[in-house]
């Protein structure tokens, strides 16, 4: 499927495979030697006329550019996505029309704060910038796993991200938003009140980029081809469900497996686990635009989804790997402001704001005007204009008129009509005077906040209270914690008391918020719940019951779990009966926080150290309210640590009863009960 993509065919002229060819410079000439440089005898100095030195070392000096100011640490895949019903009642875009055509897409998710090379696992909005490469031109849809912002007004967003990125007079703390400066800024700006219950709940340390969701966050517009609007919000749902880590797991992922999410999604595509997510959208009339009690154009403002139903539209898979991370996923410059015609803006402040900067941004980090020409970021249609030159052109413009109008090449590229596909923005009417202030209809920042948290399950709520204690804990300044406590009194007295009392502050008496609405589809708990490509560690020694656990291991499998087996060593393992299995990891290298589930089994020779070691990997995954199964040696186990009859916790001889209570364990994700007894 992936080759019949015209994305994935562009792109195959310029990859080059370098396997069995003779080694050239960059100038084609063969070299001879590629071990010592060209010297004035053995050990004589090196010699300025070493052509083939001096250009490995002059292109290895310059290898690296500016990393993204914000998002620098990210993963990229290439995909497909295909629509369900044709939108054309709504907008003209191209590729919403005809559920027969599959746009080639490329995205990349990221962490927002954190440098290059930070961990994956770490408290933070994610990316989620999808390239639609329509017929039409590009379309970049630039949203985060959070459907609000922290700010209204693009004008702060420098303000915002100094806030949170490392402190300047010692850089740190790295890819953390637990320290004095973010809570300052959050304190005193405080429309952010909403966007932090999203990143201080679960959903800020996503289980796995194929298990989170996906907004564009403002307010955009579809037109149709009448000419007619409506406002518009995009969703990616994924298919798999939104589902989170655990933060102290979180926490012990970031040393043991940085890479842990990009490794998720790499390992997933290479196997054929193709991570979906099925788009929808909210539609709102023009004429509705002030039928609700929170500004549509203010971006800390969700819709709230039973009030705006999401309409799934088509799916997107991601099938492919990218073949370098450097000149793909590096180089891919996104931009809010690349649609096509029948996609549109609204006077969403921060939306006007961001279509300045993400252009300015590729300038200094591609290194000038020319980075549309880089392989990734060509649009799959011509491009014809009168842009010329720049740093590194790669386009080869024939003739002499590089202008318009002309009447030397018949006044053309000339700009298209509307009906021949020129895009022509909405002809809203605006009127007002040049002003700085914010709108009155901007002001409430607790409602949504307190909207937010009536929507929490009770294991979420204790989460947030939680993650509140853990980052006002690191804060060292008593103000800036005593100014969070009284700002999220207005959100919830529950909530601030809670973490109040945790880090030491005044507990707030009064306070709390009118809202008693709830919205079901913000909590996690409501999300699809499935066992597919969900891995369990099988803790398995020598002398297992072979039979027994082979059955068992490929009963998961059929139901799409992924059993990995664990063991004191690697190699072959023996069963009683002769059976064999590989071991995959060890107790060294497989740690339980690496796996969603774990199977216990063990063995007749099981050795003082494997029973030590299973009883940690056994009592952490319990700690963090993970599935736990377990046949024969196994359930001595959990009886050794107190946990047979707790919720999560499955075991017994019949082994069909056994698969179909795990698998059932499994697809719950999360056993929160325990926390909460
Ligand atoms: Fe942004 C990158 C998403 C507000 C300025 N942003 C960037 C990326 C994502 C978002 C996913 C990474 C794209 C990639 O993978 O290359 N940004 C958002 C969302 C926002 C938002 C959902 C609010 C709704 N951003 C925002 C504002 C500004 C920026 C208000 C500035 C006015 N964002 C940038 C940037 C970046 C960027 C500095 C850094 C690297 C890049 O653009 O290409 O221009």
């Amino acid at each position: 499927m992936a080759n019949e993509n015209k994305k994935n065919e562009q792109l195959e002229q310029f990859r080059t495979d370098d396997r069995e060819k003779k080694m050239t410079t960059n100038h084609g000439t063969k070299v001879s030697e590629d071990e010592f440089s060209l010297k004035a005898g053995e050990r004589g100095p090196t010699l300025m006329e070493d052509f083939h030195f001096r250009e490995k070392m002059t292109h290895f000096d310059h290898e690296r550019i500016p990393e993204r100011i914000v998002h620098a640490r990210g993963f990229a895949a290439h995909g497909e996505f295909e629509l369900y019903e044709s939108m054309k009642e709504y907008t003209k875009a191209g590729f919403l029309q005809d559920p027969s055509v599959k746009t080639p897409v490329f995205v990349r998710f990221s962490t927002v704060a954190g440098n290059k090379g930070s961990a994956e696992a770490v408290r933070d909005a994610r990316g989620f910038a999808t390239k639609f490469y329509t017929e039409e031109g590009n379309y970049d849809l630039v949203g985060n796993n959070i459907q609000v912002f922290f700010i209204q007004d693009a004008l702060k967003f420098p303000d915002l991200v100094h806030a949170v990125k490392p402190e300047p007079h010692n850089e740190m703390p790295q890819a953390a938003s637990a320290h004095d400066t973010f809570w300052d800024f959050v304190a005193n700006n405080q429309e952010s009140a909403h966007m932090v219950m999203w990143t201080m709940s679960d959903r800020a340390i996503p289980r796995s980029f194929r298990m989170m969701e996906g907004f564009g966050v403002h307010t955009f517009r579809f037109v149709n081809d009448r000419g007619e609007a409506h406002f518009v919000k995009f969703h990616w749902k994924p298919v798999l469900g939104t589902h989170s880590l655990v933060w102290d797991e979180a926490q012990k992922i970031n040393g043991k497996d940085p890479d842990f999410h990009r490794g998720d999604l790499y390992e997933s595509i290479e196997a054929g686990d193709y991570p979906e997510y099925e788009l929808g959208v909210q539609i709102i009339k023009e004429d509705e635009e002030y039928n609700f009690d929170f500004d549509i154009l203010d971006p800390t403002k969700l819709w709230p989804e039973e009030d705006v139903p999401v309409k799934i539209i088509g799916k997107m898979t991601l099938n492919r790997n990218v073949d370098n991370v450097f000149a793909e996923t590096e180089q891919v410059a996104f931009h809010p402001g690349n649609v096509v015609p029948g996609i549109d803006f609204s006077n969403d402040p921060l939306l006007q704001g961001r279509l300045f900067s993400y252009t300015d941004t590729q300038l200094i980090r591609l290194g000038g005007p020319n980075f549309h020409e880089l392989p990734i970021n060509r649009p799959v249609c011509p491009f014809h204009n009168n842009q010329r030159d720049g740093y590194s052109r790669m386009t080869i413009n024939k003739g002499p008129v590089s202008y318009h109008k002309n009447s030397l090449a018949d006044n053309t590229p000339e700009p298209a009509s509307e009906e021949e596909g020129g895009f022509t923005h909405y002809q809203e009417k605006v009127e007002g005077r040049k002003v700085r202030a914010r709108s009155e209809s901007f002001k409430d920042h607790f409602s949504q906040a307190a909207l937010f948290w009536n929507s929490m399950s009770d294991a979420e709520k204790q989460h947030i209270i939680q993650a509140f204690s853990f980052e006002l804990g690191k804060v060292k300044d008593p103000s800036v914690q005593q100014q969070v406590v009284d700002m999220y009194a207005n959100v919830s007295l529950e909530l601030a008391q809670g973490f109040a009392e945790n880090i030491g502050c005044d507990i707030p008496q009064s306070g709390g918020s009118d809202v008693t609405k709830t919205s079901p589809a913000l909590s996690q708990e409501n999300s699809p719940k499935k066992p597919d490509t969900r891995t369990v560690a099988v803790l398995v020694a020598n002398g297992f019951d072979g039979s027994e656990v082979s059955s068992i291991i490929s009963a998961l499998k059929d139901r799409g779990a992924q059993p990995e087996i664990v063991s004191e060593k690697l190699g072959t393992i023996k069963g009683s009966d002769g059976a064999e299995l590989q071991a995959d990891h060890t107790f060294l290298t497989g740690e339980s926080v690496l796996f969603d589930s774990i199977y216990a089994v063990g063995g007749d020779e099981v050795s003082e150290q494997f029973h030590k070691d299973s009883l940690y990997f056994i009592q952490e995954a319990f700690s963090h309210c993970k599935p736990i199964g377990a046949t024969h040696e196994g359930k001595k186990w959990l009886e050794e640590v107190s946990i047979s009859s707790s919720p999560g916790v499955v075991h017994g001889d019949d082994v069909k009863k056994f698969v179909n209570e795990f698998i059932e364990a499994i697809a719950k994700h999360r056993h929160w009960d325990r926390q909460l007894v």
